[in-house]
């Protein structure tokens, strides 16, 4: 746990200018830096703050501690990123202090009280029609490109949020100003191309690099990829090779092998004891893919570096793959299984539908918006933003139409 926090000094410096980008943490103390050797980061999250400026007296004492409420002290590598930091510390309250104290550096001890964006604004991806969904739009004389199933609309509505759909085959620069505009995006499951042969994939490929660059910038912006997105996340990371085996895994609920570590990673550490429980021993997870990662090429691709695996699934013929990543540093998660169609998608008799598994969907997207208001970029008003919000757009009832294994879907 040493390394988790990574804190840059150019975006401590940063901090001082923009105050709207600031992020929440009730007081953070940064001592150093010297080049080259560990800092320390001593986090006070106690309910009892004092504004006059004592902002580490409760910081505890327990090197490892990482991101508890009652705050730490956490030791880490000479490059440190502000951004993964507060995220990781985020913690209840909506208004709160950050101090920072950059003796060493200017000598100067910078305070800002935060806010946290209680009005977050959620980018999904669309894609390609898969070829049924194709033939059937044909058939119904439609002549929609690409579409949003709306169980991902309502996930992130679920947890908070608003959405706005991120269309494909657009110029760079649209997807420049939605990495400006939004608080967090979502690269949803389906059956387009991860790579640049599709819209899908070369829409991801230019988001990836953004929220790689405005997350190392200090902006901290979330990424949620499910299923196909995951595959995606992975070949992205891997540089643009591509992980996929073949597997057996369509209309499968499985539970979740965790791996070492996955109890203090930024998706689970919330999680109460009863969920990290049943999301072990019941079949929680929703599954529909048959490529998956195994953690061989995971490693091999060294996606390991920058990402940790949290966990593993079986597929039908007893394959086990990776279903469960998060990025070391910033809030970027992928699931290789389906949160949303736990509560919202009802074709397949496997999906699980118990409270348990409604309340797994709720976490992971509690987890995920709450990375989001962290993040408080904005449309330049309110007006621009509703032009772009997916109300501009009716969900269909695609059953209607064909035997989709979607109940709703949004066409572009
Ligand atoms: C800032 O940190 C330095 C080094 O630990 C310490 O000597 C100084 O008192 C601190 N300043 C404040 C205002 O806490
Ligand atoms: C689609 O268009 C064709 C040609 O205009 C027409 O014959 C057909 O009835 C239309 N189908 C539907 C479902 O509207
Ligand atoms: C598509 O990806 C390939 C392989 O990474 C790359 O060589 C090519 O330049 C890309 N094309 C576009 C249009 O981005
Ligand atoms: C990151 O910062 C650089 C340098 O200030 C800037 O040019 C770039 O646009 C920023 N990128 C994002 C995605 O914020
Ligand atoms: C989970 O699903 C498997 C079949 O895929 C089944 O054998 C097992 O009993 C299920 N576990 C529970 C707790 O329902
Ligand atoms: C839960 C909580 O802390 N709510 C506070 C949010 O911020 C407003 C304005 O500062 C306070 O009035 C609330 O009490």
């Amino acid at each position: 746990m040493s390394s988790k926090f990574q804190i840059s000094w150019l975006a401590v410096a940063a901090l001082a200018i923009i105050s709207s980008q600031l992020l929440s943490v009730r007081s953070l103390k940064l001592i150093g830096p010297e080049p080259g050797i560990q800092q320390i980061i001593e986090v006070d999250l106690s309910d009892n703050f004092d504004d006059e400026g004592d902002e580490v007296s409760e910081a505890g004492e327990d090197d490892n501690s990482v991101g508890t409420s009652s705050g730490g002290r956490f030791e880490t590598d000479a490059i440190l990123n502000y951004a993964a930091a507060t995220a990781a510390i985020l913690d209840s309250g909506n208004s709160t202090n950050l101090i920072v104290n950059d003796t060493g550096i200017n000598n100067n001890v910078i305070e800002e009280e935060v806010v946290l964006n209680e009005r977050p604004i959620i980018g999904i991806l669309s894609q390609e029609p898969g070829r049924k969904m194709r033939r059937a739009l044909e058939e119904n004389n439609l002549t929609y490109t690409s579409y949003i199933a709306a169980s991902y609309v309502k996930s992130v509505e679920g947890a908070g949020a608003r959405a706005v759909p991120i269309l494909i085959n657009q110029p760079d620069e649209y997807y420049k100003k939605l990495v400006r505009s939004l608080n967090g995006i979502v690269f949803p499951g389906g059956s387009a191309s991860i790579t640049n042969t599709s819209g899908y994939g070369r829409a991801g490929d230019l988001l990836y690099q953004l929220i790689m660059e405005a997350n190392e910038n200090g902006t901290v912006t979330p990424l949620w990829a499910t299923c196909l997105g995951f595959e995606m996340l992975v070949y992205l990371a891997a540089d643009r090779v591509r992980p996929l085996t073949l597997c057996k895994a369509q209309n499968k609920a499985d539970p979740l092998y965790f791996s070492p570590g996955w109890e203090s990673s930024q998706l689970w550490k919330d999680a109460s004891s009863k969920l990290k429980s049943d999301v072990q021993k019941k079949n929680l997870t929703s599954n529909f893919h048959k490529y998956c990662v195994i953690t061989e090429t995971f490693n091999e691709l060294k996606v390991n570096e920058n990402y940790d695996l949290l966990s593993t699934s079986f597929d039908f013929d007893n394959l086990e793959y990776i279903s469960t990543i998060e990025h070391k540093h910033f809030p970027i998660f992928g699931t290789q299984w389906h949160p949303e169609k736990n509560p919202y998608e009802w074709k397949f008799s496997t999906i699980p539908h118990s409270p348990e598994a409604i309340k797994l969907e709720h976490y992971v997207m509690e987890v995920f918006v709450g990375k989001a208001r962290l993040n408080h970029n904005s449309f330049t008003s309110e007006a621009e933003a509703e032009s772009y919000l997916i109300y501009n757009y009716s969900p269909i009832y695609i059953r209607q139409l064909y035997k989709s294994s979607f109940q709703q879907c949004y066409f572009f």
